[in-house]
């Protein structure tokens, strides 16, 4: 299919084909056709089973499930296709093969598996850092008292969220659910077990997907989806299922980490900090530090994007993060710093030190 050459022709404009891949399956990609106003023809059929074009292959230009893809030579009675150009794409994540989405909906459950903040933390930052819009959803509200929930309800607020809760058993929240997701990409996260192909099946009833029961003492799930697919919304918009994984781990740096929290966000957003490079950790008037409830993660993951850091430096350069160490008789060897200076903690001691000078300082003055 070809754009008609408006010098040379007169014949009415005929678009290219596109459409949207929802699936991916060896060398078969699933694509759902869009139906556009200013298409001559509206396609006979929602599908088409494509195969990649080999320039695309030549050229190194992947296809991911979300791609808009342009489509050529279309068999209409075989349902077949081939793909022959991908559009930019929007969005594209590091981890989660999904072009194009456009917002994460993080799903944890109140009870079974049991609601560990910290984990829920670690999701969220994980999902903040991808830039995508975060909507935090509750599963299992019916396992809960209405106190329960809302306390967690006043706890998730401060956190700078705006949490639904959601009961698929009892039906509750579903409605709501839905408007968050009409007519977008969402790829929906969380850990296994806490619901998210449940979600999807009342959803999209003819989404079908294998559910599981939350298994043994430890009450975890079994990652029973394995695959990214995107289901289509009855309503319109895309919603990718992915394998749920427990412990998603970051690639952020030290200094990146302060805007995944919401809360410390606001924090910057009143005040700031006295030094520009400040990581909120023990400098002196920082806006951040507090007495906020999660501050505590943020430094359990500040040590962990510092240890993270110091690993990728030294592997770049073994010898940077190295001090050379005189190991009698000429004999001289290189011994891993610590931490680089860039992130050294003053010691107790150096912190007293420094402090007694400023006393000296001042009373000199
Ligand atoms: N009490 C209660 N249980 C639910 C609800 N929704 C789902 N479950 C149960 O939770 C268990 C796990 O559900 P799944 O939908 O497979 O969870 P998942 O998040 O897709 O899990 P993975 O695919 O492993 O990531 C099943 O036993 C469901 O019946 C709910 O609203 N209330
Ligand atoms: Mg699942
Ligand atoms: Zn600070």
């Amino acid at each position: 299919m070809s754009y008609a050459d408006a010098s040379q022709d007169v014949q009415p404009l005929v678009l290219p084909l596109l459409g949207t891949v929802v699936a991916i399956q060896a060398n078969y990609y699933q694509v759902r056709l869009h139906v556009q106003k200013s298409q001559v023809l509206t396609p006979p059929v929602a599908f088409l089973l494509c195969t990649r074009r080999s320039r695309l292959k030549k050229i190194g230009q992947q296809v991911m499930v979300g791609d808009r893809v342009e489509i050529v030579e279309p068999d209409w009675a075989g349902g077949r296709g081939a793909i022959a150009d991908v559009l930019p794409r929007q969005t594209e994540l590091d981890r989660s093969p999904v072009a194009n989405a456009q917002q994460i909906l993080l799903v944890f459950a109140m009870s079974e598996p049991t609601l560990d903040p910290l984990q829920m933390s670690r999701f969220l930052v994980k999902a903040e850092s991808t830039g995508l819009n975060v909507c935090l959803c509750l599963s299992k509200s019916d396992l809960l008292t209405s106190q329960q929930l809302n306390q967690w309800l006043t706890r998730l607020e401060n956190w700078g969220y705006q949490p639904v809760f959601i009961s698929v058993r009892n039906n509750i929240g579903i409605q709501e659910i839905s408007r968050h997701l009409n007519q977008k990409i969402t790829i929906i996260a969380g850990p296994s077990g806490v619901g998210k192909s449940s979600l999807i099946n009342v959803l999209i009833p003819t989404a079908n997907l294998r559910v599981s029961a939350v298994s043994g003492k430890l009450g975890r799930g079994r990652h029973t989806t394995r695959h990214v697919e995107l289901f289509e919304l009855p309503s319109g918009g895309l919603l990718a299922d992915t394998p749920g994984f427990n412990q998603p781990d970051f690639n952020n740096t030290p200094e990146e980490l302060v805007s995944y929290f919401p809360e410390a966000r606001q924090r910057l957003a009143n005040a700031s900090c006295q030094f520009s490079d400040c990581i909120h950790r023990d400098e002196p008037n920082c806006a951040v530090r507090g007495d906020w409830e999660r501050y505590e993660h943020y430094l359990d993951f500040l040590e962990e994007a510092i240890a993270r850091q110091e690993h990728l430096h030294q592997q770049a350069d073994p010898e940077s993060n190295m001090k050379l160490k005189t190991k009698g008789k000429g004999h001289s060897q290189y011994e891993p710093k610590l931490e680089s200076k860039k992130y050294r903690r003053l010691s107790r001691r150096a912190q007293q030190q420094e402090l007694q000078q400023l006393y000296q300082d001042a009373e000199e003055s």
